[in-house]
C-alpha cells in the first residue's frame, strides 16, 4: 500500500459557480483525505510560476490570466495511491473528453475553465504542495 500526498486545486470558474461544497464532497467520498487547504486569491507570478512548465505554450497568458480572476481554495490531499486516483476523479484535461461522472465531465465549462488541478506525478506533487504550504500547516491523517 503506497500512501501519497498530492495537491488540489479549485479553480476560479468553480469558486465562482458555489462548487467548493461538491468538488470537496467527491474527494472525500473517493476515500481521500483533505490534510490541509487555504483560500487564496493568486498573484500574476504566483500563477505565472505555479504553471512555469507550460510558460510559453500558446494558452499560457490565458491560463495565469483565468487563474488570477478570482479566488481559488488550494488543498493537500493524502491517501493510497492518491496521486493517480484524483487525477482520475478530475478527468481528462478537456471535458468533452473526460469519463462520466468525473469533476470535470460534470462541472468543468472548457478546456481553460475546468474548474480543478492535480498534480501529475510524485515530482510534481511535492513541488506543488512546498509551493503554497509549509510543513506545519499539514495535518497529517494517515501517514
Ligand atoms: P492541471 O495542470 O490544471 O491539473 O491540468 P492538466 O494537467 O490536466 O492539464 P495541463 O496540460 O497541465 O494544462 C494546465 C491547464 O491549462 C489550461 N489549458 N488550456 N489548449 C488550451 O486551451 C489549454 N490547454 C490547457 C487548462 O486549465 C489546464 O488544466
Ligand atoms: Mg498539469
Amino acid at each position: 500500500m503506497t500512501i501519497e500526498r498530492t495537491f488540489s486545486i479549485v479553480k476560479p470558474d468553480a469558486v465562482k459557480r458555489n462548487l467548493i461544497g461538491a468538488i470537496y464532497q467527491r474527494i472525500e467520498a473517493a476515500g481521500l483525505q483533505i490534510v490541509a487547504a487555504k483560500m487564496l486569491h493568486l498573484t500574476k507570478e504566483q500563477a505565472q510560476g505555479f504553471y512555469a512548465e507550460h510558460e510559453g505554450k500558446p494558452f499560457y497568458d490565458g491560463l495565469v490570466e483565468f487563474m488570477t480572476s478570482g479566488p481559488v481554495t488550494v488543498q493537500v490531499l493524502e491517501g493510497e495511491n492518491a496521486i493517480t486516483r484524483y487525477r482520475e476523479l478530475m478527468g481528462k484535461t478537456n471535458p468533452e473528453e473526460a469519463a462520466c461522472g468525473t469533476l470535470r465531465a460534470d462541472f468543468a465549462e472548457s478546456m481553460r475553465f475546468n474548474s480543478v488541478h492535480g498534480s501529475d506525478s510524485p515530482t510534481s506533487a511535492e513541488r506543488e504542495i512546498a509551493y503554497f504550504f509549509a510543513a506545519d500547516e499539514i495535518c497529517p491523517r494517515t501517514l
